[in-house]
């Protein structure tokens, strides 16, 4: 185990609302259109919720022109020791990271732009205790994650490239860190054996998309929809807070994509 405050432990976060375009997101089916007001909803909860835990958010001006750009986890990534302004895989994202690139420069002393051609989105990264994970998936290619490896490489983060189960938008999508040595993920993702050394807890058959939680300081974010899961975790000690995640549910969205986290100084 590494000596670095814990991956978990967060000071500060950068969130951005949900513009009236948010009807439009992307989506990998042919679902109803999410409610702006039921996103916006949504959004205001899980902020609420950061600020809950002590954490100091940074709201960011709404952006229409990109309506996936509430998901701010995806155009970068952050860490105590600098931040990396990512590629997102798919183009009408792309321009979220000039978008945002103004705020890291304001908040890191450190950062890096993703260097050569490929694409990575922040939702295909999963950091650890000691080791940040990339998964490849239709957002995040080869490139991309060779690419990657060199920038955390500079910030002293081991890494490992490791594969997504197919038709799964994002590695996070099926999988979040509750603790230093357990991982909240599905079956399907587990069987792939990516998380070998960890100890997994599998959400119950039909709670898939309850595997995109997020653990921030002594509590784990979990989506109210996902009945069994929040009493398997509660069961093990954990203390859930569970958020209203239906509406950006539609949009392939959950517990961490709202935000950037990190610590900032000593904790
Ligand atoms: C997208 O397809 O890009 C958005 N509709 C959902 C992104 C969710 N991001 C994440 O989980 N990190």
């Amino acid at each position: 185990m590494s000596d670095r405050a814990l991956v978990y432990h967060f000071n500060r976060a950068i969130v951005r609302p949900p513009g009236k375009s948010v009807a439009q997101a992307l989506r990998a089916g042919a679902g109803d259109d999410p409610s702006y007001d039921g996103v916006a909803s949504e959004h205001a909860a899980y902020v609420a919720a950061l600020g809950d835990v002590g954490i100091e958010v940074l709201t960011l001006p709404v952006l229409e022109a990109f309506p996936d750009s509430i998901f701010i986890e995806d155009p970068a990534l952050v860490f105590p020791e600098g931040a990396i302004a990512l590629r997102p895989g798919a183009e009408s994202r792309a321009g979220e990271v000039a978008e945002i690139a103004p705020a890291l420069r304001d908040h890191f002393d450190l950062v890096l732009d993703l260097p050569g051609s490929g694409f990575v989105d922040g939702g295909d990264i999963l950091t650890t205790q000691n080791k940040v994970m990339i998964g490849l998936s239709a957002r995040t290619d080869k490139a991309g994650a060779d690419a990657l490896i060199k920038c955390l490489e500079k910030l002293g983060r081991a890494s490992e490239i490791v594969d997504t189960p197919p038709d799964v938008l994002h590695f996070k999508t099926d999988c979040s860190l509750l603790d230093e040595a357990t991982i909240l993920t599905t079956s399907r993702l587990s069987r792939s054996g990516v998380f070998k050394g960890f100890e997994e807890i599998i959400v119950p058959d039909g709670e898939e998309a309850a595997a995109n939680a997020l653990r921030v300081n002594d509590v784990v974010f979990v989506g109210a929809d996902f009945p069994q899961t929040i009493e398997k975790l509660q069961q093990r000690g954990y203390d859930v807070v569970a958020l209203k995640t239906s509406e950006i549910g539609k949009i392939d969205a959950g517990l961490s994509c709202m935000s950037l986290r990190w610590m900032q100084g000593t904790p």
